[in-house]
């Protein structure tokens, strides 16, 4: 066992910084991160729209509370504003934020009034809130949270809209397949039939109410990085293979064998890529291969493309107050399962637009939100394609034949090759085990072989904060603090 484990880090997110981060302050000095890309932070991605910043990944701080490490640290670096530190944000605990004052348009060029969609608001809530309760009462009567909802809301309109008129209950089928869009981006998923009823509530939230950082998310990363020695980061290294239970090699049973050819050996290997990158590339990535149960977790969970469209305009053409602008198709009054004819009707799937706040910060800035395959094909198109068709809808549904954005600006995750996707989400048939399996370690318990050869951190092995920046950075700690311990434990 050496006494100075050279340890290298796959992955400059979150995740990986702060496991290099705890072995660093702890001590162990051999330490090296390789990165594909050339640059860090991973998800975490700061951008420019005009003079305007704007987040083309991670944008808030979910549930800031003393809880929360990335709330702690961002509050200890001095990266959030006063209202961010206000104790009573803090202990507000309503999941995220309270419902956004909306302006709700429709396809056929109408705004409609608010108050109007609120019945079919509560109950799409109400359904959330029943499908992650599924878990604790030990058995659930379909695989998946769309299935739930496709089932209950034709008999609780029946039930509790009886009495409204045909055009009432249609706006309110309208507003909840917006809803479903809106919650496959908040989960990641193409449809909310992807998303598993028995492990949806393995989600946790914290208290605290969502907050930003003012100079951006990748302010965080650049803090973090100061604090790690110069030269522990190397960049543009993409590693192909991690080759472990090394026979030949009894100091150092792993070798970590990059794209250029450069070939680490290294006492323990701490793999952070993320899942979508693991689905395509598991069977190459490893030698031995990855332990079977270890592979269905992987196959198991979900990993899907939540992606934002960014436009500015010279002045806004929402009200002062609006915090978020929904759009209604009028064709969609059924429950809608798919959008037929992706090439053409892509733009269906986006649900609409979150108002950047506050407007001094920047400027009048709407960021729109599209998930799924349709997201998956709006990456594929020129950035002027894009901008034409958000500016057709846009005049479509105010009615306004005249708006025109200033600058349009779109995120590519799943294009990304480092990445394949946005955030993970428990697919249908996963439970807590899928999540325990993503973290073990190899080799696994029972081998005789080195222990803790290869180690897994990143937002897609948190048991319980999965899909979030705390969920990778707590991954990160957990599995340097294994390796702290193990150490410890050696030197007795
Ligand atoms: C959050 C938020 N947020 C929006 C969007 C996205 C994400 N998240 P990384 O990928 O960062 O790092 C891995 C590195 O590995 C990377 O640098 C690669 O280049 C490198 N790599 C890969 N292959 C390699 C190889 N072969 N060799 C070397 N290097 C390699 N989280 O807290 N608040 O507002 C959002 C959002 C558009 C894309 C987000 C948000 C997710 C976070 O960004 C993400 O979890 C972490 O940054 C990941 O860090 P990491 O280190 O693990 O990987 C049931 C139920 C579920 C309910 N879900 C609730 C949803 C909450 C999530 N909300 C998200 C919403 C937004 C808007």
């Amino acid at each position: 066992m050496s006494v100075n484990p050279k340890i290298v880090i796959v992955g400059c997110g979150i995740s990986g910084i702060a496991a290099a981060q705890r072995l660093v302050s702890s001590g162990f000095n051999n330490v090296r991160i390789v990165e594909a890309t050339g640059r860090s932070g991973g998800r975490i991605k700061t951008g420019r729209l005009g003079n305007n910043i704007v987040e083309i990944g991670a944008n808030w701080i979910h549930g800031p509370s003393e809880e929360n490490p990335v709330f702690c640290l961002a509050r200890n670096y001095g990266l959030l504003d006063t209202e961010a530190l206000d104790p009573v944000n803090q202990s507000v605990d309503i999941a995220g934020h309270p419902p956004w004052v909306p302006n709700v348009f429709s396809s056929s060029g109408q705004k409609l009034n608010a108050e109007d969609i609120y019945p079919a608001q509560d109950m799409f809530v109400e359904l959330l809130y029943e499908s992650s309760e599924f878990q604790n009462q030990g058995g659930e009567p379909w695989a998946s949270v769309g299935d739930f909802i496709w089932s209950e809301v034709p008999k609780r309109a029946a039930e509790k809209w009886k009495d409204v008129d045909g055009a009432t209950r249609s706006l309110r089928m309208r507003v909840i397949n917006n809803l479903l869009k809106a919650e496959c981006c908040v989960n990641g998923t193409h449809s909310m039939d992807e998303l598993g009823l028995g492990a949806y509530g393995l989600y946790k939230t914290l208290p605290g109410l969502d907050c930003t950082f003012p100079s951006g998310y990748e302010s965080l990363i650049k803090k973090l990085l100061s604090e790690l020695p110069n030269g522990l980061v190397t960049y543009n290294r993409p590693v192909r293979c991690v080759c472990w239970n090394n026979s030949e090699q009894k100091e150092k049973p792993v070798t970590v064998e990059c794209d250029d050819d450069e070939r680490i050996s290294a006492d323990h290997v701490i793999v952070t890529v993320p899942l979508g990158y693991l689905k395509k590339h598991y069977s190459t990535l490893f030698h031995p291969p990855l332990p079977l149960h270890k592979l269905h977790s992987i196959q198991r969970l979900g990993f899907g493309t939540n992606n934002k469209i960014f436009v500015e305009f010279d002045s806004p053409w929402w009200d002062a107050d609006c915090e978020v602008i929904y759009l209604l198709w009028e064709d969609e009054d059924a429950l809608v399962s798919e959008i037929q004819d992706v090439q053409r009707f892509w733009i269906k799937k986006l649900f609409g637009f979150t108002v950047l706040k506050p407007t001094e910060r920047y400027g009048h800035v709407l960021c729109g939100w599209i998930a799924g395959h349709e997201s998956e094909y709006m990456e594929t198109l020129s950035e002027q394609e894009v901008t034409h068709t958000v500016t057709q809808l846009i005049r479509r549904f105010t009615g306004n034949p005249t708006i025109t954005p200033k600058r349009v600006l779109r995120s590519q995750w799943f294009h990304e090759p480092w990445t394949c996707g946005s955030y993970s989400h428990p697919g249908k048939g996963c439970s807590a085990q899928d999540l325990e399996n993503m973290m073990e370690p190899l080799p696994t318990k029972g081998s005789q072989s080195q222990p803790l050869q290869v180690l897994f951190a990143g937002e897609a092995t948190h048991p319980c904060y999965f899909s979030t920046v705390h969920g990778a950075l707590l991954s990160g700690w957990r599995e340097a603090d294994r390796l702290i311990a193990h150490y410890s434990k050696s030197k007795l």
